[in-house]
């Protein structure tokens, strides 16, 4: 997996050679592309000027990746996925071009600062989580492993909300990442598509005397693709992103314009673009909007419109095209692929039913993200009928197909047949779009082990027993170029120091690191490494008014999406705790703590919003506190995006992983954290299972229920005051927060949480309580040793060769997509000096 002829070359002269180049190409961009003298230029100028560089060196393996795929008869992934969280392009793109060393003193000696310039990139921020951010460390993963992808998604104009902390709120802002220009991308103006909405359906009979069925949309609106190469490490390959964005057909009404309505003659421009103007900031909170629905049809109709007239560039017909295109719906967000696939067969490229289906079922897989059931969609059957006729009779069809083979396969069993029915009728008829998805696959999988038991036995339990092959595990995986290489690299070049770099491609290789465990040197390193990423961030944060943070202390993590079933609340009544202990007896003997904390909360979501105020009003008492300095302090960084993760999982001492045992699905934060050396304490959920299988029980901090206690504790009653009656610790806690120590004496403003705690405590909270506290004790204690703690967090990143998305997407290879690799061969290495003779 080596790369052949590239620019990255080892020899002095073709060093220095290169970095003129370079610099030359900087000073070209930025005279004929940014149309600046260097001494007016910008930031942003430079910053266009150095990307617009490095994409050039990768335009030779784009074009050469997309002639191979012309040439050879290979299969290429569609990954359809409403949300692509990619994080900064550059800086990425650097490492796994090998160019990092270069361009970095190219822009030296251009008088210039690569970390300023790599700061300053607005990272398209076009996800919420987990599930974007996961589906852009498999696009990592597909380039690297050489195998042909495309990632489909939408071109939102406006990513995920900035964040900022007012008075200890959250407030949003819009975010603007397109706004000093993206130099990423091609827009792709002459591949656009039509997509319909509205309308109705009639029967009409063809030439041949076949009857067939028409939709006529009432509004029709353009999908222009914008491409994003996406390049392997140290590879030839380079995949695409393609985005698209909605345009008006036409950019306005000349008609309405003459008669003086400048208003009217715009408004379809408007209504058009409004389609892909926002992502929605909720996270697995499903929420039933229109826009909403028409954004999902616009990109799967736009993506499979797309693989259809690629495939038809190379064979006659769609009759294979399940040999060509493996198609991943990344949860129910584009399972309205399935009834437009059906459409396009039938309707338009004229196949039968059976031969449609067939198709459609060899083509699709699906990925299921989440337990939670208030984030499984499910559309009202009168919205999406209004939205899309056809593809409603399409979805009916489907379902009464399938409903008499449950009835065949279970005679007489009405039961079954109304829980696995695609249209839910219990009350206002819905469709269930994870219905809809497993009956559309060949292929359905859970994202942990834990994960999959759970739909196996719960969710989707009813299409487990009918299809005992279809519902497999694909263990979700992060890529260690971003999450190490780029964001750690001090422990990466520590690390390649002692191993060699052949872990950053084959992360397994990282188990040779632990007999260094029983190597001083090493360790001292190791714990080197530490103290300078943490006292980087303890830089940042230092200053005249804020509380300047003690590097020598354990820095406690937990960053992520605010949501209750994630139980921040858990950590903060841990700290309050602490705090309590510690003002009552200050000869307490437990190591100084430094608690991060970072994440959104659902603009909507007001419990979560709640949390963040607490968090952020208890780090003011605590902060401010002089019997508590130095002992103990509270950091809530706003914004928490891909940017803030390169430097908060690498200075982590402590990775907090404490969710509800059965509600979070896997989790990928929890590997970053172990990978970079931070030890976890978790309860038995997600993929932490597998970590502690992996990292070994002893190097691990488990506490808690485990999905079944939790299980039997609901079925036998939850009573969370009886907890609170019972626990002194925690009583001092709550009562602390609910007499308004932290809120200037407010006892109102908290109660919501308290209440909700005390009364209903859904996420079982309170039972968990003892068990954390526990443990924290004992993880305060192994941290005062610091030999024996060194040499867990070495065993921890050494053992986590599992957790490299590089793994998952050999799995999904293997057993979902039967795609192999296409190693591109550079043949066209240069234009010709002559130019092209265009045909
Ligand atoms: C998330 C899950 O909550 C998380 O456990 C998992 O690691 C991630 O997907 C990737 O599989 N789900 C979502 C969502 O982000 O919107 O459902």
């Amino acid at each position: 997996m080596t790369r052949t002829n590239t620019t990255d070359c080892n020899s002095h002269t073709n060093d220095s050679n290169n970095i003129k180049k370079l610099k030359r190409g900087f000073a070209y961009k930025l005279f004929y592309q940014q149309g600046v003298w260097p001494q007016n230029a910008s930031l942003n100028d430079y910053y266009l000027a150095v990307s617009y560089t490095v994409r050039d060196r990768m335009q030779k393996m784009f074009l050469n990746s997309i002639r191979a795929l012309q040439e050879k008869d290979s299969k290429i992934v569609g990954y359809l996925s409403a949300e692509f969280l990619m994080g900064p392009h550059l800086h990425n793109n650097l490492i796994n071009l090998g160019l990092y060393d270069q361009v970095s003193r190219a822009v030296e000696e251009s008088g210039l600062d690569i970390k300023q310039i790599i700061d300053h990139e607005e990272e398209p921020g076009l996800g919420n989580g987990g599930l974007g951010r996961l589906a852009a460390c498999y696009l990592d993963s597909l380039a690297t492993l050489q195998i042909p992808a495309i990632g489909y998604g939408i071109r939102y104009e406006f990513g995920m909300f900035d964040q900022e902390i007012e008075n200890g709120w959250q407030k949003e802002l819009g975010d603007r990442w397109l706004h000093p220009g993206n130099p990423w991308e091609f827009k792709k103006a002459h591949m656009a598509v039509e997509i319909g909405s509205g309308g109705y359906t009639e029967r009409y009979t063809d030439d041949h005397g076949n009857l067939r069925v028409r939709w006529v949309p009432a509004r029709m609106v353009k999908g222009i693709p914008y491409d994003t190469p996406v390049i392997g490490y140290r590879v030839n390959n380079v995949n695409l992103l393609r985005l698209w964005s909605a345009e008006a057909p036409k950019s306005f009404d000349f008609d309405d314009f003459n008669v003086g309505d400048y208003q009217g003659a715009v408004h379809e421009k408007i209504m058009a673009e409004t389609i892909t103007k926002v992502l929605y900031p909720n996270d697995e909170q499903f929420r039933g909007k229109e826009l909403r629905l028409l954004q999902q049809y616009f990109f799967v109709s736009c993506s499979m419109q797309d693989m259809v007239r690629i495939h038809l560039f190379q064979f006659p017909n769609l009759d294979n095209f399940p040999d060509k295109f493996a198609v991943q719906l990344n949860d129910t967000h584009p399972a309205i692929a399935v009834p437009e696939f059906m459409r396009l067969l039938i309707d338009v490229h004229h196949y039968s039913w059976e031969q449609a289906w067939d198709i459609v079922t060899h083509t699709f897989a699906y990925t299921n993200h989440t337990l939670l059931p208030e984030a499984l969609e499910k559309w009202s059957v009168d919205m999406l009928g209004r939205l899309l006729p056809r593809h409603l009779e399409i979805i009916y069809e489907i379902n009464s197909r399938f409903l008499d083979l449950i009835r065949i396969k279970y005679p007489g069993d009405v039961d079954v047949v109304r829980r696995m029915s695609i249209i839910d009728e219990s009350g206002e008829r819905y469709v269930r779009m994870a219905h809809l998805a497993c009956i559309g696959s060949h292929a359905i999988n859970g994202v942990a082990e834990l994960h999959t038991r759970l739909l196996k036995n719960h969710t989707l339990a009813d299409f487990h027993r009918l299809w005992p092959d279809k519902l497999t595990n694909v263990t979700n995986g992060v890529t260690p170029r971003r999450w190490m290489v780029l964001s750690n690299p001090r422990l990466a070049r520590l690390i390649s120091s002692a191993i060699g770099d052949g872990w950053i491609t084959d992360l397994y290789k990282l188990r040779k690191l632990e007999p260094l465990v029983d190597d001083p040197a090493f360790c001292e390193k190791w714990q080197q490494v530490k103290f300078e990423n943490k006292q980087d961030i303890c830089a940042m944060f230092s200053c005249d008014c804020g509380p300047v943070f003690n590097p020598y202390a354990l820095f406690d993590v937990q960053v992520k999406r605010i949501h209750e079933y994630k139980r921040q609340h858990l950590n903060l009544l841990h700290i309050v705790n602490l705090y309590h202990r510690l003002k009552n007896n200050p000869d307490l003997d437990v190591p100084p703590r430094t608690f991060i904390f970072g994440g959104k909360a659902a603009p909507g979501y007001t419990m979560a919003k709640l949390i963040i105020k607490l968090i952020n009003s208890v780090a003011d008492v605590v902060n401010s506190d002089p019997d508590v300095k130095n002992r103990l302090q509270i950091l809530f960084i706003p914004n928490f995006n891909v940017q803030i993760g390169h430097m908060l999982y690498p200075m982590a001492d402590l990775s907090e992983q404490i969710s509800l045992a059965g509600k979070e699905a896997s989790g990928t934060g929890n590997m970053k954290f172990s990978m970079n050396g931070a030890l976890t304490i978790g309860t038995l959920d997600g993929a932490n299972v597998e970590i502690r299988e992996e990292v070994a029980p002893e190097n691990f901090f488990l506490f808690g229920m485990d999905v079944n206690a939790v299980e039997d504790l609901r079925r036998a009653g939850y009573n969370p005051q009886t907890i609170y009656n019972q626990n002194e610790g925690l009583k001092a806690a709550i009562n602390l927060i609910a007499m308004g120590h932290f809120s200037h004496g407010d006892q109102e403003l908290f109660r919501p949480l308290i209440d909700s705690l005390l009364y209903h405590d859904p996420y079982m909270v309170l039972a968990d309580y003892q068990s954390y506290v526990e443990c924290q004790q004992k993880v305060g204690e192994v941290f005062q040793d610091p030999g024996r703690w060194t040499k867990m967090a070495i065993r921890n990143a050494a053992r986590m060769g599992k957790f490299s998305s590089d793994r998952s997407i050999a799995d999904y290879c293997r057993k979902v997509w039967k795609v192999k690799p296409l190693p591109v061969e550079l043949k066209l290495q240069r234009l010709p000096e002559n130019g092209f003779k265009f045909p």
